[in-house]
């Protein structure tokens, strides 16, 4: 059984829109204030210019994209869904080897859409963090990366709009006009996860968070990916196909930073002398992001974690690859670190299903060190001296059980005054962030690329790094 994909249809899709009215009007209704949103707090100044961009047009392997210059507010936001599994059941918590479902379950109605539109809010909150990054682009082919990532979170929002209106009726109508009307950093109305209330203004913190935050999307997702309601599993799973892009688009820019870096230090000089980012100041903009994304995991110790994998809602990392022991995780314990008031660590064993928040973290620890350990091993080959590391994951917390604590990068439990006194050494300092904001100078001559970043080992499609991939004339 394979989805029709309707390309031709105002709002592109594979999930019958055109055979279900009432859907398609509210739907379609919801489609000029996102376009508004979009004009208002997507990308500044950039909206009449042709974009090289991907857009999405199917699912299936290999050919789900098309490349084209498109201007942004012209791109065609589409609701896509992975194909379904024929007869799939749920594979973890107390329902395991029951049916999935295709609607939702009465009582897991508010958890499910509390979990999406958590996620939904992530995705708007992320464009208009960015909005005027584009302004001061480090060439053509990173304000094309940011144009790609922009659209495609918006094309998540209309994911998560999609669930809310086809599965929660009136509510679900009302939470997504909500998504446009949070704004990120707004007093009053922020956005849901602080993440995604810092602004983002230079391309240090843009690539850092690209690495980190939208880390954590493609960890939350793939939990989601998991899960027993059918739609949001395929709904996430395609999301994650767009995802990879940005999570390389991080991974690759802090790295294209690190290696101009250790260019000049090779040359003799010194980068703060030549408006590139020295290594340890890149390294506090990485413990910054690295701290605070781990904190949109929750709490390690969380009974919201327990219930939701017990009902079927949220599952492990790849926990359909069969690769948990137990996929009702029932009489297994997880060794949790806890802070004690009296200044020790213990270790507090606590029921899995309640870890599950700190199991998720665990693997998406893992994977950061593996980025980090390939920035070190590029920088390596130049011969610095220098090594990115990972702050300890109880370091600079403000959810979960270490936060109200103070922590060294290594670990270890310090004071207040310790901390006050050291702080700057482990954060950007308002120093680092002046002379970031000096770095900033915009560069628009195709193949040509500002002197704090690397060229790209390749550029986006096959094109070189030379290509218009914006046209600004
Ligand atoms: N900030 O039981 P707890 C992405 C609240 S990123 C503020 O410890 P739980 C993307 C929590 O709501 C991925 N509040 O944790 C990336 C709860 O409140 P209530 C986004 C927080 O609920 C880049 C209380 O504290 N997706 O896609 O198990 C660009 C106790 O919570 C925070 C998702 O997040 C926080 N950091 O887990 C674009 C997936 N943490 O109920 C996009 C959906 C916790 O007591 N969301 N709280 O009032 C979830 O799975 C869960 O909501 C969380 C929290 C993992 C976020």
């Amino acid at each position: 059984m394979t989805s029709i994909v309707d390309l031709e249809a105002k709002i592109p899709n594979n999930v019958g829109l055109r055979d279900n009215k009432r859907l398609l009007m509210a739907l379609e209704k919801w489609q000029p204030a996102f376009k508004r949103w979009w004009q208002e707090l997507g990308p500044s100044d950039f909206n009449n210019k042709d974009v090289y961009l991907r857009t999405a047009i199917g699912v299936g392997q290999g050919g789900w994209a098309h490349f084209d210059y498109v201007k942004m507010p012209d791109y065609r936001w589409g609701i896509f869904l992975a194909e379904p599994v024929p007869e799939r059941k749920i594979h973890f918590g107390d329902q395991l080897g029951q049916p999935v479902w295709s609607e939702v379950p009465g009582e897991l109605r508010n958890r499910l859409r509390r979990l999406i539109v958590t996620q939904g809010d992530t995705e708007p909150a992320s464009v208009e963090q960015q909005r005027l990054l584009g302004h001061t682009a480090p060439s053509l082919y990173d304000l094309r990366s940011l144009f790609q990532v922009n659209v495609e979170e918006g094309r998540h929002l209309w994911a998560m709009v999609y669930l809310l209106h086809t599965h929660f009726g009136g509510d679900g109508r009302d939470e997504a006009d909500a998504m446009l009307e949070r704004h990120s950093g707004d007093a009053d109305n922020p956005r849901i996860l602080q993440a995604f209330n810092y602004p983002i203004d230079n391309w240090v913190d843009f690539f850092c968070f690209t690495t980190f935050t939208d880390r954590d999307g493609k960890y939350q997702l793939a939990s989601l990916a998991e899960s027993g309601f059918d739609p949001l599993a395929r709904t996430t799973q395609f999301m994650l196909t767009e995802e990879a892009y940005h999570m390389q688009t991080g991974e690759n820019g802090v790295g294209r930073i690190a290696r101009r870096a250790a260019e000049l230090i090779k040359e003799g000089k010194d980068p703060a002398q030549e408006g590139a980012i020295p290594l340890a100041m890149l390294q506090r903009y990485i413990n910054h992001w690295f701290s605070a994304s781990m904190d949109l995991f929750g709490g390690e110790d969380s009974t919201n974690a327990a219930e939701a994998f017990a009902s079927g809602l949220k599952g492990r990392y790849r926990e359909g690859d069969g690769i948990y022991k137990d996929p009702k995780a029932l009489d297994q314990n997880y060794s949790l670190q806890v802070p004690t008031d009296d200044g020790r660590i213990e270790t507090r064993d606590i029921p899995l299903r309640r870890a599950m928040n700190a199991v998720l973290l665990d693997a998406y620890i893992a994977d950061c060190k593996r980025i980090a350990d390939r920035w070190n091993r590029d920088i390596d080959k130049l011969g610095t001296g220098f090594r990115f590391s990972l702050p300890d994951h109880k370091w600079n917390r403000h959810q979960g059980v270490y936060a109200g604590f103070r922590f060294a990068p290594s670990g270890e439990l310090i004071d207040e005054a310790t901390w006050t006194h050291q702080h700057t050494e482990w954060l950007p300092s308002q120093q680092d962030r002046d002379y970031v904001k000096s770095c900033m100078q915009a560069v628009r001559e195709p193949g040509k690329f500002a002197n704090y970043i690397a060229p790209p080992a390749q550029g986006a499609n096959n094109q070189p790094p030379e290509f218009e991939y914006v046209k600004l004339r």
